[in-house]
């Protein structure tokens, strides 16, 4: 069987995840693009996905009966309407982070999933689906004794002009929040944040770089660098200190090379490239849940208290130093 999907938002992710349906995973084919920027929608169609309908607005794609299952790749800020408007269609909705840019709303998205009374979010969490972050976690569960500390960076190269101060923690360590909750098994109970001095490559509405410090609910301390203009590359580091050793996420794949007297190897540059293989696996398992009705993967759940939790982040910004606490409502039974 295959299921006609529709996009809505076809900017960067949207354009590469109807890319790859069409082209590289198997079972599904995009029939509807959507975006406020009509240029883009016909861009896509033109250029990755021939067969698509072009739909004006969003909630006319997720209702058309060509459309089978919904990909809601647009701005954050928009999220929310569209997984809903999917949730009361019936049909499985797999949504780009941020699920919402709200805790309430994405708690709207919960809400209206456990009434319909059966999964049908995934939440693109896609390092949960990295083969590096899983060999990760298999260290961390069966060879370093109980994880006590956790040491993490997040860097990118450079971010847009608009790109500002609380987008560090929505847009950017949000991946961080959610993959050591999967990686750890394990909640937020406080977060705090620290600058330290800024980089001459920033601007005044971004304080870069920052580092955000994390306590679990058993205890575990995780630092995390968040450095969006590091100017080098595109760099994930993550070290987990157990009581029997240390296990750290390997490095993407890369030759090394010996010229001209030095020892080296590339760094990638775009984010794009660096999860490439894990946006593949996520998407072909959305793919098979959906052909069922249903979804897997990262849910809505995990997206609403990625939201709780960085919402506690972003007020631990705004009091530099203060240790704000996280505290989560009781998991409904659908996310058990
Ligand atoms: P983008 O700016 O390239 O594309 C967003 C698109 O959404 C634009 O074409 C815009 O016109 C469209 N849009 C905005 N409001 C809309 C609305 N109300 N209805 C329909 N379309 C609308 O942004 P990008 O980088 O593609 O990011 C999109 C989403 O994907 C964001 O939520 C971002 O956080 C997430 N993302 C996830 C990544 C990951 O690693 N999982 C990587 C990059 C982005
Ligand atoms: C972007 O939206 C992503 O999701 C990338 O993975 C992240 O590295 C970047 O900082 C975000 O802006």
């Amino acid at each position: 069987m295959t299921i006609r999907i529709g996009v809505v938002g076809t900017g960067a992710i949207g354009r590469d995840h109807a890319r790859r349906i069409n082209d590289v995973l198997t079972g599904a084919r995009i029939t509807g693009l959507s975006d406020v920027n009509l240029q883009s929608a016909k861009a896509v169609k033109s250029d990755v996905a021939p067969d698509a309908e072009i739909f004006a607005v969003g909630e006319e794609l997720i209702a058309s009966d060509t459309v089978d299952a919904v990909l809601v790749t647009s701005w954050g800020g928009a999220h929310e309407q569209y997984v809903l408007a999917a949730i009361a269609a019936g049909k499985p909705c797999f949504c780009e982070k941020p699920l919402a840019t709200t805790a309430e709303g994405a708690k709207r998205i919960v809400d209206a999933e456990v009434a319909h009374g059966k999964r049908l979010v995934q939440v693109g969490f896609m390092r949960r689906y990295d083969a590096g972050y899983r060999m990760l976690k298999k260290v961390v569960d069966s060879e370093i004794g109980q994880p006590l500390i956790v040491h993490a960076a997040h860097r990118n190269p450079s971010v847009p002009e608009q790109y500002v101060t609380p987008m560090a923690i929505h847009d950017t360590l949000i991946h961080e929040i959610d993959v050591f909750r999967w990686l750890l098994d394990d909640d937020y109970v406080s977060a705090q944040v620290v600058f330290p001095r800024a980089s001459s490559h920033t601007h005044a509405k971004l304080k870069d770089p920052q580092i955000v410090l994390l306590e679990t609910a058993k205890g575990i301390r995780i630092d995390v660098e968040v450095f969006v203009n590091c100017q080098y590359g595109y760099d994930i580091q993550c070290q987990v200190v157990g009581e029997e050793g240390i296990a750290s996420l390997p490095e993407p794949m890369s030759v090394v090379m010996r010229k001209e007297a030095q020892l080296g190897q590339a760094i990638l540059t775009d984010w794009k490239d660096r999860f490439v293989a894990s946006y593949d696996v996520e998407l072909q398992d959305f793919i098979a849940a959906a052909v069922k009705g249903t979804a897997s993967g990262p849910t809505s759940w995990d997206g609403y208290v990625a939201a709780i939790s960085s919402d506690a982040c972003v007020a631990a910004q705004e009091a530099p130093g203060r240790i704000v606490p996280i505290s989560l409502p009781a998991r409904p039974a659908l996310y058990a």
